[in-house]
């Protein structure tokens, strides 16, 4: 047989299932990560399973979203992860260490693992030849425990990159190119394998660019092959031993094939409000800039990072320009320090801002009323950047910096010969804000703050769904819109009845108080609902408003899966058109709905117009279980009862 290297590492992996394309398989967790605004619900639920040390190879719990500390909470978030960490075998990255993908990626990613994260560019570690997939805290907490973690086996798309980037093109472009041509919606239940000639091209670094970025696809991942350039790194960074070739077998197959030419792709940019809307660079020539930052996941690396300073050297941005960087790790912003290249972006105006997510989840740094920000990031959400009237650009590295400088958006090829900034044969190596977890923590105490609320728990299954339609939405509903993020609302990630207050809000201000007035009730949206985040948040707290259904055109991967884990039943259209008949507030049923699950398909009922719809649960056997006995806790418990 031969195999690609996505299929080898699921098949050294696979605990249940076949690797047929669409059905349900299960496989083993090597390695976990989390970040603190999805942590402290994973450890809290992890904590609830009673298992006192990890069972995986590694798990590390990272301290990079909720770093802004303007109370106590938290702070004491961080606590409680730190404590926890340490007494469950955990490794903790403190606040100030970076973040989290980009700290993997240098200290911890392995090729050939399999790695489970709360946060959904996890698959950054697909650069480096991991099975990086995004998960809610719930499946990760199950993952740390043992537990194998499920998946609809993907199709495999193999991404034939041929030739090399111009210069001033990078590796931003190549997944702006793909977002372009395949949208938001194209990669769901698809996992992207880049092969050909131009992977040699491409550092570890600007791998992890491009299968960061496929989240934005709604991919369940993509991986790179791990070869000659992934040792380099490994070696750079001092851990030449965790090396392990990968690479697809001759004649590998793959389901859909997927040719970038890199040497005609250009500068490109994401326009408002989401990372699809690609356009060239020079088509928006001249438009003028407020906001330039520089950082995040997505492209934080010491190259990039010395590019931009290379760039910045010896220049002043314009005065209108308001220019903010973040380094990803300590080790990029210690390298940057010591090659002269932080002073070189200091020199030229910029606002250094502390490794982590800082602006790109809106902790900070949101633009003036209506400004035009251009980001670096990876997802370019309304009202994301704290700012709703905003209007947020996503570009690469050289664009974002080339714009700075002139105050206008700018194709970096205006600013004559490229500049070139090698990988380091050796990276900087101070590992002093990892705590290593205790060898025995029996005797650590966990430190819980008075932020730390218990959160809703789902139940079984009544005979009957009924409710009102709580609120008709469109298409592509973000979890930002279902569950906002920013400096306000992120301290309360560990309160869910906080947090409910605003569930919703940006496409329905009156969503929470209507729910709670008619008891709860039925979501009715339209396409790849639930996209970006791994927040079971949005989930969680529609739960706790009482929502019970959520009925759409179609459902993003990670949401619809903590949606499944908390018993809200995602319900999806067979026939588009039933969307239109809907109205806000119809009363709809569900008659005899376990049963009706079983069977594969629901007749939902509208009772206010008399008409009816059928769809399609799009669960699993074991989905099935899980919305019957009132999401995954109950599901396990049951299990441990019949002994199982
Ligand atoms: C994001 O980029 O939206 C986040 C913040 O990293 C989330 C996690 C979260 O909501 O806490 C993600 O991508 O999963
Ligand atoms: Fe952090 Fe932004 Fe990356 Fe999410 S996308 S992990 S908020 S840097």
């Amino acid at each position: 047989m031969v195999y690609n290297a996505t299929q080898k590492i699921i098949k050294a992996h696979l605990v249940k299932g076949e690797m047929i394309t669409g059905s349900e398989i299960a496989i083993k967790i090597d390695q976990t990560l989390t970040q603190d605004s999805t942590g402290t619900m994973a450890y809290i639920q992890f904590e609830a399973m009673g298992i006192d040390k990890v069972k995986t190879k590694r798990s590390v719990a990272y301290i990079d979203h909720n770093i802004l500390q303007t109370g106590p909470e938290n702070a004491d978030d961080h606590l409680y992860i730190q404590t926890v960490a340490k007494k469950h075998g955990i490794y903790f990255s403190k606040p100030g260490n970076g973040i989290c993908h980009q700290v993997h990626l240098e200290r911890f990613g392995v090729p050939g693992e399999t790695l489970l994260g709360s946060d959904s560019h996890t698959p950054t570690g697909g650069g480096i030849g991991m099975i990086a997939v995004g998960a809610g805290g719930l499946d990760v907490a199950v993952a740390m425990g043992g537990g194998e973690y499920y998946i609809t086996m993907p199709k495999i798309v193999k991404v034939d990159l041929v030739g090399k980037l111009s210069p001033w093109v990078s590796a931003k472009d190549i997944i702006l190119e793909l977002l372009r041509r395949l949208t938001v919606k194209g990669g769901v239940n698809k996992i992207f394998e880049y092969g050909g000639d131009g992977l040699k091209t491409l550092s570890v670094p600007e791998r992890a660019t491009i299968t960061n970025m496929g989240a934005e696809l709604g991919a369940t991942t993509s991986i790179f092959p791990s070869d000659e350039i992934t040792y380099e790194f490994l070696k750079a960074q001092g851990r030449q031993s965790d090396y392990v070739e990968l690479k697809a077998d001759k004649g590998a197959v793959y389901d859909e094939i997927i040719r970038i030419d890199l040497c005609k792709i250009q500068p490109l940019v994401a326009c408002p409000h989401s990372p699809d809307k690609v356009v060239l660079v020079s088509s928006l020539k001249d438009m003028k800039v407020d906001q330039v930052l520089i950082g995040s996941c997505t492209n934080s690396s010491y190259v990039d990072m010395m590019k931009v300073s290379k760039i910045l050297k010896g220049k002043t941005i314009p005065e209108e320009i308001s220019l903010s960087i973040a380094p990803g790790s300590k080790q990029v912003l210690s390298m940057l320090s010591k090659e002269g290249g932080l002073s070189d972006m200091i020199d030229a105006g910029a606002r250094i801002l502390e490794s982590a997510c800082g602006p790109c989840i809106g902790m900070g740094q949101a633009p003036s009323t209506d400004a035009v920000s251009l980001r670096t990031f990876n997802r370019n959400f309304k009202g994301r950047s704290g700012t709703v009237s905003a209007n947020v650009y996503i570009v690469s590295p050289e664009v974002a910096v080339a714009s700075a400088l002139t105050g206008y958006i700018t194709d970096p090829r205006e600013l004559g010969e490229a500049i070139k900034v090698d990988m380091p044969e050796k990276f900087t190596v101070n590992d002093n804000l990892i705590i290593n977890p205790a060898e025995d923590g029996k005797d650590i105490e966990v430190k819980r703050g008075p932020n730390i609320k218990p959160f809703p728990k789902a139940e079984e299954l009544k005979e009957n769904v009924q409710g009102k339609v709580l609120t008709k939405l469109g298409d592509n509903i973000t979890t930002d819109d279902i569950m906002p993020s920013n400096a306000k609302l992120l301290p309360f990630r560990s309160n869910i009845p906080y947090l409910s207050e605003f569930c919703l809000t940006p496409c329905d201000e009156n969503f929470p108080s209507k729910a709670k007035e008619q008891g709860g009730g039925i979501i009715v949206a339209g396409a790849n609902y639930g996209q970006g985040s791994s927040r079971e948040h949005a989930a969680l707290a529609p739960l706790y408003l009482g929502v019970k259904a959520v009925i759409a055109k179609s459902f993003a991967r990670i949401h619809k899966a903590n949606l499944i884990n908390n018993a809200i039943i995602p319900l999806v259209f067979i026939d588009v058109n039933d969307y239109e008949d809907i109205s806000f507030m119809d009363e709809l049923i569900i008659e005899d709905v376990a049963n009706q699950i079983r069977k594969g398909i629901v007749i939902v009922k509208n009772i206010t117009k008399g008409s009816e719809y059928n769809t399609l649960p799009e669960v699993t056997m074991r989905e099935q279980d899980m919305l019957i006995f009132g999401g995954l806790i109950n599901l396990m418990k049951n299990k441990k009862k019949d002994g199982e």
